[in-house]
Formats: structure tokens, C-alpha cells, sequence
């Protein structure tokens, strides 16, 4: 791990004395709301210098304080859903003075991450995986016949709408464990939460009869662990003097089996803390329900577009402005590209509709939402349900582009083949955020879908290397029914000022000659391409004739393009960004070796390692996709005659 450089942050005076969550718990409770204050700061002093996600662990900040003063981690296990919110978590527990390098290359990961601290239980990038994990531990603890230990699962009512949170909680109901459960709801997923899970909680947190029940019942629980060995028989009876005279069985989490507690103002620390010691007497499967606001103790945040606030990029702290990156005129990002364009094509077809599984705003969905909000679905965390959706959709003719991440459609593997690919359903896949994504590392990194699509019978894999050819690809997929159908495209800028073309059709399973040549040949797949642009500008000045060429399918093959290409180069490098383990270079491996060619082939890709955060540009060079590995390559295959193969 790196050391920051940079500038010394203003800890204040509490916060500078905290090493760990021991020299935490050795403070008044009465310090606790100062202390607060400071790590509030401290983050966002960090934040709108350094960059990463913001309003969520703002709005944690005392929840995190008192789950470490009165849990004792890390020996009870404390598991963050998602883990963009654990900021304040790795702050008070060894990390304070790293933190300044979040997210930056060898720096400490935006997320937590079991090889980073012993205090981060579970590692986590994806959402609603903690209370599964949790109720892991949990059973695991009773194996052992530990007791005592407590196992806390953190979770948003964003990530709590998963199929995956649902199914935890069904099993976790039927288990008698030392688990909790709390629910952080403030509303909002990355835009606002969706579904009928949200309306049920806003209506739970606002019904009056219910609010003064609870507040009676809490004054009960206040004194429990007072009770010593009867508080069990008297938290049974608050829990059922609550379930009778207000709940019924209504109660969700009830009807599961859990007790439910809240809600409560999650940014009252003393509360929380008398609360949270009380649950600590109560056994079995708990849920603590608390209100708490995204961006809370920050002005701007709280006035503003939560969404905004979600991940804000820099921001100058005083003004809440954004810093804009000093650019000049800067081609589009592919994301709204692809948003731009769905409109486009869904006003001249009325079939189209949009499914994003809660990634309206970083799909650019949102002004689809705005503009023909009758053919655009937000259905929440749930990429499973995206894709069958989807596939539902299609049977009656509908055309749907399903837009989920890359990494997010690992989720849904089986509803891709299971769902459409079986029965040849028209679903067009618009993988955002393929390849390297950067500062959210090795969770979020879109590199296996190229290898995990194309060995699916019927699947169309393809991918653009412009602005351009991402809206030829999105024309082509539906202009006719082909059966499943993806595009993959990564994240960030394109190469094209003036994006907007005519649409012109793609033919599937042709790629293109971008260059002819007569030293090597280079494939290129996908945005890589543009690497290989500029890596000729160099080679030509070093004598060595590429030929280029932009396969844009990945499956079909343009066959009659590489039978061309393998009768006429001895050498061949291929590129992607995407892992080379069954990738584009070994589907071309696979071409060859059917093929009965002997020809020199270099593959540059993803290598067989999990690749963590930095910049796009680090990480490219780090897996030797960049434009001087590319120059490297070619050189020194000029210098070799034997087959070679990187990775
Ligand atoms: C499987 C998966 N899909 C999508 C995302 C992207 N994502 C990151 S945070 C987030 C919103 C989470 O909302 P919530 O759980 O309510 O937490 P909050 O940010 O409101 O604290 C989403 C959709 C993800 N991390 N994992």
C-alpha cells in the first residue's frame, strides 16, 4: 500500500486520537456526537479532493460509530452491504491515515476487503450479499460453539429489494442465530428506490398508530438490559405486545420470523447506541429498521440531487460546485451515447422499451425515463429479474434492451442461457462498463463477458470501437429479430466529437479492414481498437507495417476476414479488454487450431488474476493492453519466429 504524499488532513481532536474501534469504545458516550462531526469532515475533506462515493457513507457516519462502540470488532463480524457506504468504517479502524488513497492505484480499495483489514469480514463491491454472509458466520459461530459472538449484516433498502436479500431472510427466519439485521433506508438506491418494498417501508416509518406503540415499546426495551438473565423473557413480551396491538402478522419482516425493531432516527447516536446494546441481550434473527438521510451533515448533499451526491466526482467543499476536468472539447461518454440513442430509435419503434436493474442514471436512462416513461423499467437491484423480465417482454414481440453493467450480468448467467438463449428470445444485451473500469477495481472490472457469452449457442457477442459503431449495433439488433444479441461497450469517453452518425447496419458477423499491412496483423475487438490506432502511428516510425482490422463480432466470426488474414500474415497479436482466458484471442486460437493454421499468434488481454483499482489508463498498462505494450509486442515479434502467447 502506498502512503498519500499529499496534504495532512484535520482529524480533530477526537478522531486524531482513534486508531482502532478499542481506543474508540474508551470514549464518553456523551463524546460520541463530536466525534461524529469530525469523521463526518474528515470524509468529506477526502472525498471532494480524492474523489469516490459520498452520500452514502454520510449517511452511516453514526451508525458506523455505534455499531464499533458496542460490538466488539472484530470479533463480532460486521458485514456492509455493498461496501460504497464503509467509509467511516475503514476510518476508525486502521485506516485513517491511508485513507487519502482510496481508490488510488495500490491505494486502499473503495470497497472492504478481507485482504486489506481483519476488521472487514466480508469483501463486498456487489450489492446484497450481507445478510447471507452474515447468517454464514452466524451458523458457522454456532458449529463452533461460539455463543457469544454477534454477526451484523448493514444493508440499504435499495440492495434489500434483491432476489438475494429475500432469500437470505427466508433462510435466516428458520435459523435460531445470533444475527441483526440493519436496515439503513433513506429512500434511495442510486436514484430514487423503486418497487413496492420502498412504499411498504415509507408507510411503516410514517403511520402514526405505529409510531406510538413503538415509542412505548422502546421505553420498555430501554430498560432491558437492566433485567440481566430475564431480559429475554421481556424483550419476548415488548416484541409481542408490538406484534399484537399494531403489526398483526402485516409486518414483513415479522412474517419471516425476525424480530423487528424501528424505526428509528439512525443519526441519533445515543439512541443508537442504548438500542443497539439492548438488541445485543436479544437472541436469535433481529431486524433494526433505521431512518437514516443520504449526504446527511453536508449542506449541499442534503439540499441537492441525492443521485448526484451518490459518487459526485471533485467538488470544491465550501461551494458544492463540481471541479470540471480541464478538457477541451471531449467526445461523448459511450453510456450516453447508448442513452441518446435508445431514444432515438425508440421513437421510430414502437417496440423498444428500456430495463435497467437500478442503473437508470449511470445507463443515462433517466431522460429515456423522462421522455417515454411508459417504455422504461427501473426494477430495481435485481438483475435476474432484468433479464427474465426482459425475455418475457420479447415472447410478445416487444424489443427489449436490457442494460445492466458487465460485472452486474454475472448475477443473471442462468436467465441469459435458461431464459432467452434457449428459446432464441430478441433480447438485446447493452453491456455497460465493459473491461477495465478503474477506481472501483477488481468487484466492478467487466472482463469475463466476453468468455461466459460466447460459448452460449445462439448468442450474437459484439462490441464497437466508436460512437459510431455502438449506435450502427444498437440500430442493427433491432431492426430485425436475431435472437439474444449483446453490445458490449466501456466505460467513459469514446473517440468521436461528432457521435452522431446515420445509422447504417452492422452486418452480423462481419468485421472490418481498418488498415492493410504486410509485417503483423493486429485483431482488435471492441474500444482496443483505438489503441492500436495510435500504436501504428509508432510502429510506422519504427519500420514495422501493421495491418488492422476491428472484428466488431466476436461471435459470428468473420471467418472469411481471418481465413484472408491467416493466408496472408504469419504473425498476428490479438487485443481485447477482456480476459484471456476464453476470450476473443482464444476463439481466435480456436479458428486457428480448427483451421489447421500454423501462424505466429500473441494474445494481449486481461490476464488470469484478479485486477484491483486505479485509473483505466494504470490498470491497461498494468495488463499490457496499452498503446506501448502493443508497440513492445510487435516488435519484438518481428524479432521471433516461435508461437507465443502472453498471459
Ligand atoms: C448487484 C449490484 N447491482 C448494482 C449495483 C450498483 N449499486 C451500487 S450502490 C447501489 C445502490 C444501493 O442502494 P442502497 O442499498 O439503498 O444503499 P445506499 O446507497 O442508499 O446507502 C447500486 C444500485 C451493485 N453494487 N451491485
Amino acid at each position: 500500500m502506498t502512503k498519500s504524499k499529499s496534504k495532512k488532513y484535520n482529524q480533530g481532536p477526537l478522531l486524531s486520537k482513534i486508531n482502532s474501534p478499542e481506543d474508540l469504545r474508551k470514549l464518553k458516550r456523551s463524546q460520541l456526537p463530536q466525534l461524529s462531526k469530525e469523521l463526518r469532515q474528515y470524509i468529506i475533506d477526502i472525498v471532494s479532493e480524492k474523489g469516490g462515493h459520498f452520500g452514502a457513507s454520510l449517511g452511516v457516519v453514526e451508525l458506523t460509530i455505534a455499531i464499533h462502540y458496542i460490538f466488539k470488532t472484530p470479533y463480532d463480524q460486521l458485514v456492509w452491504d455493498v461496501g460504497h457506504q464503509a467509509y467511516g468504517h475503514k476510518i476508525l479502524t486502521g485506516r485513517k491515515d491511508r485513507f487519502p488513497t482510496n481508490r488510488m492505484y495500490k491505494g486502499l480499495s473503495g470497497f472492504p476487503k478481507r485482504s486489506e483489514s481483519v476488521y472487514d469480514a466480508f469483501g463486498v463491491g456487489h450489492s446484497s450479499t450481507s445478510i447471507s454472509a452474515a447468517l454464514g458466520m452466524s451458523l458457522a459461530s454456532n458449529n463452533k460453539k461460539s455463543k457469544s459472538k454477534q454477526h451484523v449484516a448493514v444493508i440499504g433498502d435499495g440492495a434489500m429489494t434483491a432476489g438475494l436479500s429475500f432469500e437470505a431472510l427466508n433462510h435466516a427466519g428458520a435459523e435460531n442465530t445470533n444475527l441483526l439485521v440493519i436496515l439503513n433506508d433513506n429512500c434511495m438506491s442510486i436514484d430514487p428506490a423503486v418497487g413496492a418494498l420502498k412504499e411498504y417501508l415509507t408507510d411503516i416509518s410514517t403511520s402514526k398508530v405505529y409510531n406510538q406503540a413503538k415509542n412505548k415499546a422502546w421505553k420498555i426495551l430501554g430498560q432491558i438490559s437492566k433485567f440481566g438473565p430475564n431480559a429475554q423473557k421481556i424483550a419476548k413480551k415488548v416484541e409481542t405486545g408490538i406484534k399484537t396491538t399494531v403489526l398483526g402478522s402485516s409486518n414483513y419482516f415479522e412474517s419471516l420470523n425476525f424480530r423487528y425493531f424501528g424505526p428509528i432516527d439512525g443519526h441519533n447516536i445515543e439512541h443508537l447506541t442504548q438500542i443497539l446494546k439492548d438488541l445485543k441481550e436479544i437472541p436469535g434473527p433481529k431486524i433494526l429498521h433505521c431512518i437514516t438521510e443520504k449526504g446527511k451533515g453536508y449542506a449541499f448533499a442534503e439540499k441537492g440531487d441525492a443521485t448526484k451526491w451518490h459518487a459526485p466526482g471533485l467538488f470544491d467543499k465550501t461551494t458544492g460546485k463540481s471541479i470540471p476536468l480541464k478538457e477541451k472539447e471531449s467526445p461523448p461518454k459511450y453510456q450516453d451515447v447508448f442513452g441518446e440513442t435508445i431514444i432515438e430509435l425508440a421513437k421510430r419503434n414502437s417496440n423498444i422499451v428500456a430495463v435497467t436493474p437500478a442503473m437508470l442514471s449511470g445507463s443515462s436512462l433517466s431522460k429515456m425515463m423522462t421522455e417515454i416513461p411508459e417504455r422504461t423499467f427501473d426494477v430495481g437491484i435485481a438483475e435476474q429479474h432484468a433479464v427474465t423480465f426482459s425475455a418475457g417482454m420479447a415472447t410478445q414481440g416487444m424489443v427489449p434492451f436490457c442494460n445492466i453493467y458487465s460485472t452486474f450480468l454475472q448475477r443473471a448467467y442462468d436467465q441469459v442461457i435458461h431464459d432467452v438463449a434457449i428459446q432464441n428470445l430478441s433480447v438485446i444485451f447493452c453491456l455497460d462498463r465493459g473491461g477495465l473500469v478503474g477506481a472501483d477495481g477488481a468487484t466492478h472490472h467487466g472482463v469475463f463477458d466476453y468468455a461466459f457469452l460466447r460459448c452460449i449457442p445462439n448468442m450474437i457477442v459484439s462490441s464497437p470501437m466508436n460512437e459510431h459503431e455502438l449506435r450502427n449495433l444498437m440500430y442493427t439488433a433491432q431492426n430485425k429479430s436475431h435472437g439474444p444479441f449483446s453490445i458490449r461497450y466501456p466505460r467513459g469517453k469514446g473517440v468521436k466529437i461528432e457521435w452522431k452518425n446515420k445509422f447504417e447496419e452492422l452486418k452480423i458477423g462481419k468485421g472490418k479492414k481498418i488498415k492493410e499491412g504486410h509485417d503483423i496483423a493486429i485483431l482488435s475487438i471492441g474500444h482496443p481498437g483505438n489503441f492500436v490506432i495510435e500504436a501504428n502511428e509508432k510502429l510506422e516510425k519504427k519500420g514495422i507495417n501493421i495491418g488492422h482490422y476491428n472484428m466488431i463480432y466476436l461471435k459470428p466470426l468473420d471467418e472469411k476476414l481471418l481465413h484472408a488474414i491467416f493466408k496472408k500474415y504469419n504473425k498476428i497479436i490479438t487485443i481485447e479488454d477482456g480476459c484471456l482466458k476464453g476470450g476473443f484471442g482464444s476463439s481466435i486460437l480456436e479458428f486457428m487450431s480448427d483451421n489447421n493454421y500454423t501462424n505466429q499468434v500473441s494474445r494481449l488481454g486481461i490476464p488470469d488474476n484478479f485486477i484491483h483499482h486505479g485509473t483505466q489508463e494504470e490498470l491497461w498498462k498494468e495488463c499490457g493492453i496499452d498503446v506501448n505494450t502493443i508497440v513492445k509486442n510487435a516488435e519484438k515479434m518481428m524479432n521471433t519466429n516461435s508461437i507465443s502467447k502472453a498471459g
